[in-house]
């Protein structure tokens, strides 16, 4: 049995953080950053059935042209993403009752709409990114026992290839769910490595007035390649859901609408015109039987 102090319910027994109950998500989910973007998702929609928000945790659950969908904001950050994820789990994977996992486990859908910067030239702004592989920078992961999904592999090739200090931590490389990447493919998209830092700044190689431990990495970045994958593009969220998903049990993709990109110091001209494009392409997706 789980203690009261270890899986935490609201007094109308929803799960803490996220002021939910069971029956208020669908197994396809979204999940955007910014919890006004919920409403540019679920206006879309036919019905909504629910809405709650607790902190930046809004979530919206409907119906869009038959299908049943939920609408989460999680916030900026990997932190935040082990809230979300660890009670969106227990929401379906734990008995809140009897506080204890359920023996028929179910596996949840989860996808990212998200805004990043590109790394190359040539992802420009307002573009789309799907994310093969998210690559933590964050050290969040590095709580749980992850070696059954991170790819050791990649993670060496970038570690040698930035000479990466490990007084930072251990990246790590968790895969995208290769059925949902089809599900969710065109040719619109673009295709590589998502890296996810802990923060926007320094994290990010951003230098306002303070140094960096390394102010070289992201043009190391920028060129590293393993087996014709290269790292498209730099957010905080990705790798963080890949892995809580994967080790749990549910499919995760990340999509990414371009804003900014870091090549060329370029910034869109209209980000909520190239966010709502995304949006469209990822409920159609969705919709398609
Ligand atoms: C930073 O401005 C935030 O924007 C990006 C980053 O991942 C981070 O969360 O994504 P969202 O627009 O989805 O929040």
């Amino acid at each position: 049995m789980i203690q009261q102090s270890e899986l935490i319910l609201n007094p109308d027994g929803s799960v803490y953080h996220l002021n939910l109950k069971p029956e208020d998500i669908a197994q396809d989910i979204i999940f955007v950053g910014d919890q006004d973007r919920v409403a540019k998702i679920t206006k879309h929609f036919d019905s909504i059935e629910f809405s709650t928000q607790k902190r930046e945790f809004k979530t919206q659950t409907g119906i869009y042209k038959g299908k049943r969908l939920t609408v989460m904001s999680t916030g900026i950050g990997p932190d935040n993403i082990d809230i979300v994820i660890n009670e969106l789990d227990a929401l379906v994977n734990i008995d809140l009752e009897t506080r204890k996992p359920k023996e028929k486990l179910t596996s949840l859908n989860i996808i990212r709409i998200g805004t990043s910067g590109s790394l190359h030239a040539d992802i420009p702004v307002d573009s789309f990114v799907m994310a093969r592989f998210g690559l933590g920078l964050d050290n969040m992961l590095r709580s749980y026992l992850v070696e059954t999904v991170s790819n050791i592999e990649i993670e060496n090739a970038f570690i040698k290839h930035t000479n990466w200090d490990f007084v930072k931590g251990r990246p790590i490389v968790v895969p995208s769910s290769l059925a949902l990447e089809k599900r969710m493919d065109s040719n619109k998209m673009h295709k590589g490595i998502t890296a996810t830092a802990g923060g926007f700044y320094g994290p990010q190689g951003r230098v306002l007035r303070l140094d960096i431990q390394d102010s070289t990495l992201n043009s190391k970045m920028d060129n590293f390649l393993f087996e014709g994958n290269r790292i498209t593009n730099l957010e905080m969220e990705t790798s963080a859901i890949y892995g809580l998903s994967a080790l749990l049990g549910h499919q995760a993709l990340s999509l990414n609408a371009i804003i900014a990109n870091r090549a060329n110091g370029t910034f869109s001209a209209d980000p909520y015109k190239a966010v709502d494009e995304l949006i469209e392409y990822t409920l159609e997706k969705l919709a398609e039987k």
